[in-house]
């Protein structure tokens, strides 16, 4: 076939609503893009560990405490699906792992603020977790099958993560007069940082465009904003929580709500390197990495044991 036929081929795939495979040809911009945002999203997961890590041993019973370590094990496997699902574009991870530790690879803006409390543990869940569902249901019907089918699976468990989040906020409103002010601390630090998590307006966004014609995002970073932020009002007002928005104003005419100016100031010195927690959650990441080399080098002299038995095996 020709480059061209090949070209005319994928893009009726596209067209069709089919799912591109590993060993389908792509174009080597779709194969770049999808390397791009594959691989922060599994940095995020990973670095997303670091918060909550933060407060395994601070959870205010072993019921908080077991429920923590669970979602925080459910973030490294979602990490591993995406490291997996990337290393099938013809990238390895420690090329992946190498780009994050130089800053060349991003991971999402909103792991770079602090953990203050054990609101902010409610917090996290409840809005960081549910702003993941809401940008991974969409991606479920991307168009590369491996992150298609990562995401169906990770959706799944992202829903016990949010609701996890949500019981610790409900918990905290229906407490003392200085519990209440910790969640409402708590959401005043995280709402803003969370609306950013779905990228910059669909005007400044430099990918949204081409990765939609690819059906790589199959929405754009506004309208998934939007969907959060109409889901997430109404949650917060139920509990008696107020959203750190003076202009927020319901729209009776387009039946959503309104929000103020959100900071892209703030949202690209976050994600340029100079957000609160950068350096801190890097080092870690890099000390961490170092730290682990041996178990790697281990695994992989077993691995190499265990072939050269079985190939001794067959040739005796
Ligand atoms: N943070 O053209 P745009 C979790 C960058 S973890 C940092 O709109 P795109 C969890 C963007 O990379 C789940 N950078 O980009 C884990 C680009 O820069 P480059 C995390 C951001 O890719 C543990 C530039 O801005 N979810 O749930 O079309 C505990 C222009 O942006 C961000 C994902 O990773 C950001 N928020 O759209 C708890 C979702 N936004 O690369 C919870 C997967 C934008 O050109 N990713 N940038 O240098 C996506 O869906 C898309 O990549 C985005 C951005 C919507 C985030």
């Amino acid at each position: 076939m020709t480059e061209e036929e090949k070209l005319t081929r994928f893009n009726s795939k596209i067209d069709k609503e089919e799912k591109i495979e590993p060993k389908d040809w792509m174009p080597d911009a779709y194969r770049k893009t999808m390397i791009r945002q594959l691989s922060q999203h599994a940095h995020s997961e990973v670095i997303g560990m670091q918060p909550e890590g933060n407060w395994v041993l601070r959870a205010p019973s072993l019921r908080a405490k077991k429920i923590l370590l669970a979602k925080i094990q459910d973030e490294g496997g979602h990490g591993l699906y995406l490291y997996s699902a990337t290393e099938t574009l013809g990238i390895d991870r420690d090329e992946m792992i190498q780009q994050l530790h130089e800053g060349k690879a991003k991971y999402s803006n909103i792991f770079n603020y602090p953990a203050l409390t054990w609101a902010d543990i409610g917090a996290i869940g409840w809005l960081v977790d549910g702003a993941a569902i809401v940008n991974q249901i969409s991606l479920q019907r991307t168009s590369y099958g491996p992150y298609s089918r990562g995401m169906i699976r990770i959706c799944k468990e992202e829903s016990f993560h949010q609701r996890q989040g949500y019981e610790i906020m409900v918990t905290m409103m229906n407490g003392t007069p200085e519990q209440k002010q910790m969640a409402q601390d708590a959401m005043n630090r995280w709402w803003w940082p969370s609306l950013m998590m779905f990228g910059p307006p669909d005007n400044d966004s430099s990918h949204t465009k081409q990765s939609m014609r690819w059906k790589i995002k199959r929405e754009s970073n506004d309208v998934l904003r939007q969907r959060f932020i109409d889901k997430t009002v109404d949650q917060a007002h139920f509990i008696g929580l107020t959203v750190p928005d003076k202009d927020l104003k319901f729209n009776k005419s387009t039946g959503h709500w309104d929000i103020g100016k959100i900071n892209w100031d703030e949202f690209h010195e976050v994600i340029n390197g100079n957000g609160p927690c950068n350096k801190q959650r890097l080092a870690h990441h890099i000390k961490v990495h170092n730290e682990g080399r041996w178990v790697r080098e281990a695994a992989m002299a077993f691995a190499e044991n265990e072939t050269r038995t079985k190939k001794e095996l067959v040739t005796h």
